[in-house]
């Protein structure tokens, strides 16, 4: 393997990383190793294995087959490969989402679910033509749950929340032939078209992909997030920490893995519970730490402050600490590897959801009816494993960093447009004047082909230093929380000093934690009433804005690069999405698709040149808006090329 220092920037990561290296102790930087090296076609999209003529493979550079046995060329089969991976995204967002709001249901009939944010269960019914006057909340919340039931069997139509999208925007989607209609449908159409004998034209394919993407964005993730929302409460700015060194030496550590907030809110609640709190004390631990792993992290974090362990890529090592006394995991972003790797511990992994099965876990099915319950049997399992925890070989990093967490749609008004003036004008404001050059969101995984967390970091430090404020969700807020980046004085330390000015005017860092993946759909919100305030444009494409995945890995971060792209966000990716073997498609997505959407993907590894590629498309955007360059000198001077490059 690599040294530890060139696996991680983190040094939480680093020091576990020698830990783990000296218990003899393979992980996925190892894995990753031995896969070297991986399958050329696979990686340039030229392989199918969509039916049993094949497996078929082009060979995109040399003399080779240049089409499958049924004819399909490189074109075709990279499109439909892409198409499935967009399909298998957008599911996985928008399933979570049907699990949300089933759980609403369950709230408005009496469970242990309750709608704990009723102004935005309101404010959501009024946008939704639900009845609200003398109405119970357990009334309304039934109607809202119905009708984002109705979402995804929905037939014909558009979905509810494209209307939230600027009208011109609304317009582009509908001329376009990409309005989703319903988010199942959307699913269906696209699985179907990628058959074999099925959509040939590697356009078509990508038209109907762009739709089932934009039913995620603006249909299964939104309605994840709003849903989320009503029933946990909005999130609002609070204080935390997070890295392996949030992990408690003398208490029952239990770490929460996954996507579903459903679960985890369940389990603070369980891990507050005074006579289990009680029972832990009474095996020796002095009281009960919950943190989390990835989304669901995120997720507990942005609405309770509980601290994050940490991002995709420390999952392992978490358990290598020796000091957890159960992962307890539900959907999205578990590696299986898990199970091997907690038989050398005394961590138990239970897995929750009866989507997800992992090797070596102990099962206990999370049903939403009897939640508080089966959260509390978690609870107890955890407490019992832990007089099994080996003290000797506990080794948990002493470092963790604070962050502010919890921005949202809603409390951004607040926040950059003052508390007594809750509007979009001074952020819109703060951009026409150039004190706030534009803003990026800047999203993601881990991957272990990148640094990690380095992509995160490089490409963030270099936008705020160029007074571009930026929005963060994922993997990504963790590692810029771990690096310092969430908490105001990194704006004095990063920031140009136009934004360090507007951060230190209202107390906000220069990096805003938005939330989870699902929560990607705040920041359309907050593009879309950046328009609606008016003064940057009419269209979502007209901002001075961009979005970055600097480390992706998932399919869901497929789902969201082609949302982004056809909400007209140019999106620079740290690696390239597997088509390059493709070269028509390929020319399609890194340019001809701007035509249509305003957005555009390009690729860049370096994240220096990747975020003067965002602050290069920020500035044309600026001029096109005949607004003023930035109001202060930057210390770094924009790169001269206006071309971005090509994902090619
Ligand atoms: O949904 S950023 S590694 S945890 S896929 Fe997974 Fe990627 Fe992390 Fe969350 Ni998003």
């Amino acid at each position: 393997m690599k040294s530890s220092e060139n696996c991680s920037v983190d040094p939480a990561t680093v020091e576990m990383l020698k830990h783990a290296q000296s218990q003899d102790i393979s992980l996925v930087w190892d894995r990753y190793e031995a896969m070297q090296p991986q399958c050329g076609f696979g990686s340039l999209g030229v392989c199918c294995r969509n039916c049993t003529m094949g497996p078929c493979r082009i060979d995109p550079f040399g003399d080779g087959a240049q089409e499958g046995v049924c004819g399909a060329t490189a074109d075709i089969i990279a499109a439909r490969n892409l198409a499935r991976m967009i399909a298998c995204g957008s599911s996985a967002h928008s399933d979570h989402a049907r699990t949300v709001a089933e759980s609403l249901l369950l709230a408005a009939e009496g469970s242990d679910y309750i709608v704990k944010d009723v102004r935005k269960l309101r404010t959501l019914a009024e946008e939704w033509d639900i009845e609200t006057a003398e109405r119970s909340t357990e009334d309304i919340a039934h109607d809202v749950a119905e009708a984002a039931l109705g979402q995804f069997g929905q037939q014909r139509g558009e979905l509810r929340f494209t209307a939230r999208a600027p009208e011109e925007t609304q317009q582009v989607w509908r001329d376009a032939g990409v309005m989703p209609r319903g988010i199942d449908r959307e699913m269906v159409d696209l699985m179907h078209r990628t058959h074999v004998g099925g959509d040939s034209d590697y356009k078509s394919i990508m038209k109907s992909g762009i739709r089932a993407a934009l039913a995620d964005g603006w249909g299964g993730s939104m309605i994840a997030t709003e849903l989320q929302d009503i029933l946990f409460k909005t999130p609002m700015w609070l204080r935390s920490r997070t890295n392996l060194g949030v992990l408690k030496r003398d208490q029952v550590n239990i770490v929460v893995h996954g996507h579903e907030p459903v679960l985890s809110e369940m389990l603070v609640a369980a891990t507050q519970d005074k006579e289990l709190i009680a029972l832990a004390k009474s095996v020796g631990a002095k009281g009960i730490a919950l943190s989390g792993i990835c989304c669901t992290a995120n997720e507990i974090l942005m609405r309770h402050g509980i601290p994050v362990a940490g991002n995709f890529l420390q999952q392992e090592l978490a358990i290598t600490t020796g000091a957890i006394e159960s992962m307890v995991v539900d959907i999205q972003c578990v590696l299986p590897a898990l199970g091997k790797l907690v038989d050398k511990y005394h961590t138990k992994l239970i897995s929750t959801s009866t989507k997800a099965n992992f090797p070596n876990s102990e099962h206990i099915d999370f049903h939403e009816t009897d939640a508080l319950n089966i959260a509390k049997q978690i609870v107890r399992k955890s407490i019992e494993n832990f007089p099994n925890r080996d003290k000797s070989r506990v080794m948990i990093p002493d470092i963790s960093s604070p962050l502010i967490a919890g921005f949202s749609a809603e409390n951004i008004f607040t926040f950059l447009g003052g508390r007594y003036r809750p509007s979009y004008r001074p952020l819109n404001d703060a951009i026409i004047t150039g004190r706030l050059r534009g803003a990026a969101a800047v999203v993601g995984c881990n991957n272990p082909r990148h640094q990690h967390d380095s992509g995160h970091l490089g490409i963030t430090k270099e936008l705020l230093a160029n007074d571009v404020l930026v929005l963060t969700t994922g993997c990504t807020a963790i590692a810029d929380a771990k690096a310092g980046l969430l908490c105001p004085e990194a704006a004095e330390k990063y920031a140009g000093k136009g934004l360090q000015e507007i951060c230190r005017a209202v107390g906000i860092p220069p990096v805003l934690h938005m939330g989870a993946c699902v929560d990607i759909s705040r920041v359309l919100v907050i593009l879309s009433n950046i328009i609606a305030e008016g003064g940057l444009g009419t269209r979502l494409s007209d901002i001075p804005a961009a979005a970055a995945a600097p480390e992706w890995m998932s399919e869901k971060a497929v789902a969201i690069g082609f949302y982004a792209v056809a909400s007209g966000c140019y999106t620079v990716l740290g690696e390239p999405l597997p088509i390059l073997g493709a070269p028509k498609l390929t020319e399609c997505l890194a340019d001809e698709i701007e035509e249509t959407f305003g957005g555009k993907f390009a690729v860049e590894s370096d994240p220096i040149e990747a975020a003067h590629l965002i602050i290069d498309h920020i500035d044309r955007k600026r001029t096109d808006l005949h607004l003023s360059g930035p109001m202060y000198d930057v210390p770094y001077a924009p790169k001269v090329s206006t071309e971005a490059k090509a994902a090619g």
